[in-house]
């Protein structure tokens, strides 16, 4: 346990440091548990390793350099609002207290959109599991349907369904991942596991506070 031996791929990284969040909301959440929704994320770790998921555009090809923009200004977003606040409760407390939550830009409304990215993913890697014979653009065109076109203008669903058609094989993406159908299977339902009480803590952290989900 003292060193670290095991060869790292992208996939790895990003499934150990959201085990490492998952495992830190867990012990926080005992002990704060007299606090009912209770818990707390620290932003700076959460920010860095939303960072670490953008290494996965470079393995969907040109047409989602779109995605990437987007999803890493609001990240870098989240990194600049961590030197300021410590928690994800203090943003949304913030905005509440301004009236800014869904304010375009405002950091509430950043980390909603990030949340729906991880989200995304999960719903992606569930798809991917689902079934073999499957193709990627099949599993994304569901992953999002589900999690992001509900919430999408008509210009940006476009886009996004017509940027499916240039994703790469199944096969290609697992050489682009540097991942055997195995060890990309396991990191998958890793990455499921661990990234599922964050996004559903997230949640609790608008609800808790009479915001609703439905944008
Ligand atoms: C391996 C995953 C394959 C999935 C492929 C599907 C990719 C879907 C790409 C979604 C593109 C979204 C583009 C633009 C969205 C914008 O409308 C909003 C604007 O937010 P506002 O400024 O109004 O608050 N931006 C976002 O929602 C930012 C995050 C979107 C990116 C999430 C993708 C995460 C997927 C990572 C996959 C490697």
């Amino acid at each position: 346990t003292m060193t670290k031996t095991k060869a790292q791929t992208p996939l790895s990284e990003i499934v150990e440091a959201f085990g490492e969040l998952a495992k830190s909301l867990n012990s926080r959440r005992m002990r704060n548990s007299d606090k009912g929704a209770g818990g707390e994320l620290r932003l700076d770790a959460f920010s860095k390793t939303c960072s670490l998921v953008s290494v996965l555009f470079s393995c969907l090809g040109l047409a989602f350099r779109f995605a990437e923009s987007e999803y890493v200004a609001k990240v870098r977003d989240l990194v600049e609002a961590s030197k300021e606040y410590n928690t994800l409760e203090t943003i949304l407390d913030q905005d509440v207290a301004n009236g800014t939550v869904r304010t375009p830009g405002s950091h509430s409304r950043n980390l909603r959109r990030v949340r729906q990215g991880l989200d995304l993913i999960r719903a992606l890697f569930e798809q991917f599991l689902s079934t073999n014979d499957y193709s990627l653009r099949e599993a994304a065109t569901t992953a999002y349907s589900q999690v992001c076109a509900p919430y999408h203008t008509w210009a940006v669903r476009t886009a996004v369904y017509a940027g499916m058609y240039t994703l790469p094989t199944r096969d290609q993406l697992l050489l682009n991942l540097n991942e055997t159908e195995h060890s990309a299977k396991k990191n998958m339902r890793l990455y499921i596991k661990a990234s599922l009480p964050v996004i559903e803590y997230i949640d609790r952290l608008y609800i808790s506070r009479n915001i609703s989900l439905d944008w």
